[in-house]
């Protein structure tokens, strides 16, 4: 496989395990869905910190977490076999704009590679930014988008940035039509984003509509994936603000852990999952709530019908 070069095995990543780091191995021909960490965090603007996702997310699913799934009633991995591609090599360079440069050439090359093999990329960041470059690479698929987060992240530009953690998915616009893309959690965000998605007729459940009306979000979510190709993109903000002690923007009136499992489980079990991505999850102060509520999120995902093989 001529991806393996780019990336830093697992054992050798910071965190020092594999995801899960179960005793028998699957290897990476048997996987059907492919984890990669991508520790990159430049252009974030307020809090620091998500270039330790992986780390997190790694340490807390290999020394923390069982991988039996309690309400699934079966391990992960008799699920789904999963495979730890390791860390995305990242240039030595300082600047940001080079670096992202380098990621727009290196993450194309790893989704297409997976999906010549009938796998599901998996993304482990990092910043949101990083989620444009792996869906950018998966439109040709058309795929709905779901995407978990406390904002829109649907600015042209932020303080002098085209392409940063608050523009991703204004930028997938030109990718990926408005009509595929489906926002819930949403609670912060500015008129002209508002106004970005309703032109583009992307679907929003802001945080308002999951507390009051979840049912009519289950439904919808349903009807919409219903035998069609679907990408979660998740932002770890999607989650109310006491659940995040590490998370660069945490938001108050997010949603709960209960919340998002029944809106995960809501998704058909007819539609196929070609990617995801769990960003901006940190590791701060030897704090791994965010990477336990991370891996036990993609736990939850990965179990899925629509995930399996
Ligand atoms: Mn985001």
């Amino acid at each position: 496989m001529d991806i393996l070069s780019l990336f830093t095995v697992p054992e050798r990543t910071k965190a020092g395990y594999g995801f899960a780091d179960t005793p028998v191995k699957i290897s990476f021909k048997q996987s059907n869905v492919v984890l990669y960490g991508v520790p990159f965090d430049g252009t974030t603007s307020f809090g620091k910190g998500t270039s330790r996702g992986p780390e997190a997310i790694r340490l807390a699913s290999a020394r923390q977490i069982e991988t039996f799934v309690l309400d699934e009633k079966a391990d992960i991995y008799d699920l789904v076999g999963i495979f730890d591609l390791g860390d995305l090599k990242l240039p030595k360079a300082k600047s940001v704009a080079r670096i992202l440069a380098s990621l727009d050439s290196a993450i194309p090359k790893v989704v297409a590679s997976l999906r010549n093999d009938n796998k599901i990329p998996v993304m482990m960041g990092g910043e949101h930014t990083l989620s444009y470059y792996q869906l950018k690479a998966l439109a040709k698929e058309e795929p709905v988008v779901i995407q978990f987060d406390a904002h829109r992240d649907m600015k042209p530009e932020y303080e002098g940035l085209k392409m940063c953690h608050t523009t991703p998915f204004y930028h997938l616009l030109e990718h990926i039509p408005g009509e595929d893309l489906i926002q819930i959690g949403i609670r912060q965000t500015d008129k002209e984003e508002n106004e970005t998605a309703a032109k583009n007729g992307v679907t929003t459940f802001d945080a308002w509509q999951v507390h009051e009306h979840i049912e009519a979000v289950a439904d919808h979510l349903q009807k919409a994936t219903a035998g069609k190709k679907i990408y979660i993109s998740f932002d770890i903000d999607a989650y109310d603000l006491p659940y995040l002690p590490c998370t660069g923007t945490p938001e108050p009136f997010g949603l709960d852990p209960f919340q998002v499992l029944k809106l995960v489980k809501a998704i058909s079990p007819s539609a196929r999952l070609i990617g995801m991505d769990m960003v901006e999850v940190g590791l701060k102060n030897g704090d791994f709530r965010e990477g336990a509520l991370a891996t036990q999120t993609l736990y939850r995902i990965l179990s899925r019908n629509y995930a399996r093989p």
